[in-house]
């Protein structure tokens, strides 16, 4: 199976991508808003079709990128019926499967640090995603969202718990920086719930954390509650060329186009000049700024018309399109595979030789 865990740093958030090898088809379990280009672009260079997305919960500290996902790939969105949440495509329940390709995952109602919490067990049980039923050494707060310690414990028992101990355990968040656990550790040395504690205890526990809420908890909840459509239509991204967003962050633009359209744009060329002026050639009209003078000489640079940096191979000015977004251009884009992809596809060059 194709398997990635993905974080946000914002909110220490997991995002999770299962794909079927066989058929492509993929599904992302609790996608963040922020990162939602990013997971986009994992998607796309791994050749995936996003059938679905799905949450553990209906999220305090963060806004689900479910829909904005739905919004660019078609995928639908499903999330538990208990929940509340309008706008979703399928309403889970208990033991209901979501498939994708020939695998799927088996929702289980595990309510207690929301009401509509699920973890989502993977066909052979060799992995669950617990949300925040169940975090490593410890499990969600339940002081808001209808939480209720009570119910946590029987669901973390009688849900989680009965899974085989080898199964692995994916949490909705870590803020310590450990990724995964297992059922048979989890069992032993949980300090909430480890088999050996009753649950009285751990109401007591869970009665006295103590935290303060989320800080973006006025703003996720009603947010998720839509499924985390926005307000305003989110169709920002840049659209002066067929741009590609890669998942390293960068926006770039190909060869093809760039030949087509030399004179609407300016060319950066952020090699040294030996380069610019070497057996590689440079691109008509594009004008020398090597990298280690971009910052200082980027205010000689309009910002009226777009930017494509170019190098040699595209890494240097990949790096120089980052350091123009900081100083303020927001139309910028790098030369994929830079001079030597132009040269390969025998586009026009000055200087150089053969
Ligand atoms: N400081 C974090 C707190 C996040 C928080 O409360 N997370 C919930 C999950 S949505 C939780 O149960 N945390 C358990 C814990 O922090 O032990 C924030 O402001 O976002
Ligand atoms: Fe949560």
């Amino acid at each position: 199976m194709i398997f990635r865990q993905l974080f946000d740093q914002q909110s220490s958030t997991y995002t999770y991508l299962l794909g079927d090898p066989a058929t492509r088809e993929a599904l992302l379990i609790d996608p963040v808003f922020e990162q939602a280009r990013r997971d986009a672009a994992l998607i796309e260079e791994l050749g995936l079709k996003l059938r679905w997305t799905l949450e553990t919960h209906v999220h305090a500290d963060h806004v689900t990128g479910a829909w904005l996902l739905k919004e660019k790939f078609g995928s639908r969105i499903a999330l538990s019926q208990a929940g509340g949440a309008e706008g979703a495509d399928r309403y889970l329940e208990d033991g209901d499967q979501v498939a994708f390709g020939k695998r799927s995952l088996e929702a289980r109602a595990t309510p207690g640090h929301t009401s509509g919490c699920m973890t989502y067990v993977l066909d052979e049980r060799s992995m669950a995603f617990t949300g925040d039923a169940l975090l490593i050494r410890g499990c969600g707060r339940t002081d808001f969202q209808q939480g209720d310690p009570r119910t946590l414990f029987r669901s973390v028992r009688a849900q989680i718990f009965s899974l085989p101990e080898r199964c692995t355990l994916f949490p909705g968040h870590d803020y310590r920086g450990l990724t995964a656990t297992s059922v048979g550790e989890e069992k032993l040395y949980n300090p909430r719930l480890a088999e050996a504690i009753l649950e009285q205890d751990f109401v007591g526990y869970m009665t006295h954390l103590g935290l303060a809420h989320p800080k973006e908890m006025e703003i996720a909840v009603p947010a998720n509650l839509k499924c985390g459509r926005p307000e305003k239509s989110t169709r920002g991204n840049p659209d002066w060329a067929p741009l590609t967003y890669t998942f390293a962050g960068i926006w770039e633009v190909q060869p093809h186009w760039l030949e087509e359209n030399l004179r609407a744009v300016q060319i950066i060329d952020v090699r040294e000049p030996d380069e610019f002026n070497g057996p590689l050639g440079h691109i008509p009209g594009a004008r020398l700024l090597p990298l280690g003078l971009l910052s200082e000489g980027a205010g000689s640079i309009g910002k009226q018309a777009p930017v494509v940096a170019v190098c040699r191979s595209g890494a240097r000015s990949a790096r120089a399109t980052l350091i123009l977004g900081k100083a303020g251009f927001d139309k910028v884009a790098n030369l994929s595979g830079g001079m030597l992809r132009w040269r390969a596809q025998r586009f026009p060059v000055e200087g150089g030789t053969d």
